[in-house]
């Protein structure tokens, strides 16, 4: 997919960042049952609004998320805006169910953004189209009133958002379905519209995939699923089983996963936006906090590999991940085989290889079938997740044809 030299542009940071944290912050952190707690439990309005008069985020919780952010090797953060239960964590012209005019009495993404520029990473505002508080969102066929009243609210509230925040660099819309019914959307939100308005206040915003229309990033959840090379997308995943915060959580993500989703993504010239869901202070609760330092202690040896990857065209292997940037190619070791590694089907000279883990020298030697051997290395994994070697080859390796696919047992691939 050729795409023109703006949208290049616009997508400049966005590929050197490859690595987001996605904030679910709402009322339904306060019952810390997940962010669809209102729904699942048919929670009556007047009862979920009370909600809003206990929403007592701490004065720094949004200099706490982008400071974890930050620690963690994250260059970018999407907070919630407004999810699906309605309530604003901005100061809203057309809602009074929001975080100024209740609870803390706070603009939570205005002191968001400024975090997030004084600390000098991207800023995301999340926006759900849908709002559970419309019964036209569910009778979308027959409360039409309601309906548009929803439609109404959600492009003058992105227009809001657009307009009283400053510079914003990813609009990530979502809840693009009506009555939880999969492409009922469609032809419903004029996102192509709405998208024309946001492009005329903000630019060199990046918009997602999630409003009726492509837009800049394709976003696959909960899953590492690569797009055709030149479409830039983003994986969204969360820590443990929900994106809001969850008291009980027992089933959190080992670092070891997090990172090869990292490494994978990076691997495929995507990025990954990885969810936490603070607590209804707005702490980061400790378990996520674990996974996101041990991932920025990985990030500040092997960021490299990471940040601003392309893909390499080499043979996949189950031993690890190839990525590549202007001057190496890496190969990030999942599974450590001990001292000695070998990977077939490698066309390029290798010049120079280092074990990052270690900042120590790899020896090169070459096999039959176009094999690159390292060997010296230590018998025992020096990094618990994930090994990196950066490789310093002539010219940018290729993985070699196999015109004959059996040429290789008799060592002539
Ligand atoms: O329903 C939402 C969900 O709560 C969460 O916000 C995720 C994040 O991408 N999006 C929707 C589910 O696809």
């Amino acid at each position: 997919m050729q795409m023109n030299a703006q949208y290049q542009q616009r997508m400049q940071w966005f590929h050197r960042a490859r690595f987001g944290m996605f904030i679910h912050y709402g009322l339904f952190s306060i019952p810390a049952h997940g962010e669809w707690s209102m729904f699942h439990d048919r929670v009556p309005l007047d009862e979920y609004d009370a909600l809003a008069d206990r929403f007592l985020p701490a004065p720094d919780a949004a200099r706490h998320w982008v400071k974890m952010a930050k620690a963690a090797g994250m260059k970018y953060a999407v907070l919630t805006a407004r999810h699906h239960e309605g309530f604003c964590l901005y100061d809203s012209a057309y809602s009074r169910f929001s975080s100024v005019h209740r609870g803390c009495g706070r603009d939570i993404v205005a002191e968001f953004v400024a975090a997030c520029r004084e600390e000098g990473i991207r800023a995301g505002l999340y926006y759900s189209l849908m709002d559970w508080r419309f019964p036209g969102y569910f009778n979308y066929k027959t409360d039409l009133k309601s309906a548009q009243a929803m439609k109404r609210q959600c492009h003058d509230q992105v227009i809001e958002l657009m307009s009283n925040y400053g510079k914003i660099d990813l609009l990530w819309y979502d809840g693009y379905w009506l009555n939880h019914e999969g492409n009922s959307g469609d032809g419903f939100w004029d996102g192509e519209a709405l998208n024309a308005r946001v492009r005329a206040l903000q630019p060199d915003i990046i918009i997602n995939n999630r409003a009726g229309t492509q837009e800049d990033i394709d976003t696959p959840e909960q899953v590492v699923r690569h797009s055709e090379r030149g479409r830039a997308w983003e994986s969204c995943m969360t820590i443990g089983d929900l994106w809001g915060y969850t008291r009980h959580c027992n089933t959190y993500k080992p670092t070891a996963f997090l990172l090869r989703h990292l490494v994978d993504a990076a691997s495929g010239e995507g990025n990954f936006l990885l969810n936490v869901g603070p607590m209804p202070d707005g702490t980061i609760c400790p378990a996520e906090q674990e996974r996101l330092l041990s991932m920025g202690r990985w990030l500040k040896v092997n960021g490299a590999a990471v940040y601003d990857s392309r893909a390499a065209n080499l043979l996949p292997s189950p031993l690890g991940i190839w990525t590549q940037d202007e001057h190496y190619t890496y190969f990030n070791v999942t599974l450590w085989c001990g001292s000695t590694l070998s990977l077939p089907l490698i066309d390029g000279e290798a010049l120079e290889a280092t074990l990052l883990s270690t900042g120590g020298q790899v020896e090169l030697s070459r096999g039959t079938n176009g094999r690159l051997i390292f060997s010296g290395m230590p018998e025992d994994p020096p990094d618990p997740y994930i090994n990196t070697i950066r490789i310093r080859f002539a010219q940018k390796p290729a993985r070699r044809p196999e015109p004959d696919p059996a040429a290789w047992l008799l060592g002539k691939a």
